[in-house]
């Protein structure tokens, strides 16, 4: 079944510069920026530019190059920001919640980079 990309949700605004962000860093196909209701003291989204409705859609349809430049994008945000575990960094967890079981609300692919804290476990 094909994906279908709506692109009038928020982080499509935010791509085309009709609404502002708080941006953390940026790539050829990747842009990060702090989430507006952080669950964290740090809480920085990374979302691919091309058109991508969620992790299953991006993983599945995006170039190589695509991919490898948003994997690369989360890590120079997890160094910018000094969390790299086992390097002076205190960690941090990573998620992508995708379609109705993730309860993904923004419907356009994003990993969320969350630190700064010691989180909560989520899995037993
Ligand atoms: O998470 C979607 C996330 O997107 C949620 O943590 C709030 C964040 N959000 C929504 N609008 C904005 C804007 N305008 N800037 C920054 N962050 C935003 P989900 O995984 O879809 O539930």
């Amino acid at each position: 079944m094909a994906y279908a990309y709506d692109d009038q949700n928020v982080f499509a605004k935010i791509l085309r510069g009709e609404i502002s962000c708080d941006k953390v860093l940026e790539t050829e196909h990747s842009l990060a920026f702090n989430d507006i209701a952080p669950q964290a003291p740090t809480h920085v989204l990374v979302i691919p530019k091309g058109p991508y409705v969620n992790y299953d859609h991006f993983a599945a349809e995006a170039s190589e190059a695509e991919i490898v430049d948003f994997s690369r994008a989360v890590r120079q945000v997890i160094a910018k920001l000094g969390l790299e575990p086992g390097q002076g960094g205190m960690g941090y967890r990573l998620i992508a919640n995708s379609g109705e079981a993730g309860v993904q609300e923004v419907p356009h692919m994003h990993m969320h980079i969350l630190s700064g804290r010691r989180l909560g476990r989520m899995l037993p």
